[in-house]
């Protein structure tokens, strides 16, 4: 009897032990990573070249969090776009959101574009996209493809040009 008493008084300090320890570790200055929360993603459907990941990400932490670049499995570049005069382009610095702020990627305005697809995004699949953040951490979600037909956005001349040598800049647009 004594020996189960004196267990459980060792695994309830233990416990504790644990509980003290993750307080710890989650202060403001924690990964970058352990800020983000993406919800409403998904992804424009698509056969073949290109295609968009749209989403709401938050940044539940107390300080600026930026998104500097992105990938994917599905695709040999992805680019972190913004859309302006109804071109989209790529966004200079990535995607910047503020403490305790939601920043909506949606169509017509920023957005994960996904270049140079490595197989169709059909309907109902999931694309896998991992962002990295400013500090280095990184955080993956999966966004389910739906066929969208809006949203056709020309590819801005961009002063960005490049690095995109040999991607036909002449399909670059959201439309399939
Ligand atoms: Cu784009």
């Amino acid at each position: 009897m004594n020996i189960f008493r004196r267990s459980a008084v060792l695994i309830a300090s233990a416990s504790v032990g644990a509980l003290v320890l993750a307080g710890c570790s989650s202060d403001a200055t924690g990964p970058a990573a352990d800020s983000v929360v993406v919800t409403d993603q998904w992804a424009k459907a698509a056969g073949s070249g290109m295609t968009a990941v749209f989403a709401t990400v938050e940044n539940t932490g107390g300080q600026d969090i930026q998104v500097v670049s992105a990938s994917s499995p599905l695709s040999g570049a992805v680019e972190l776009h913004e859309v302006a005069d109804g071109k989209m382009r790529q966004k200079e610095g990535g995607f910047t959101i503020g403490a305790d702020q939601s920043h909506t990627l949606a169509p017509g305005g920023d957005h994960i574009m996904l270049m140079d697809l490595t197989g169709a995004v059909a309907p109902g699949s999931n694309v896998e996209i991992t962002l990295t953040l400013g500090d280095g951490t990184t955080t993956t979600f999966e966004a389910q493809a739906r066929d969208f037909s809006g949203n056709n956005e020309e590819y801005g001349d961009a002063d960005s040009a490049d690095g995109m040598d040999g991607l036909d800049h002449g399909s670059m647009n959201h439309g399939s």
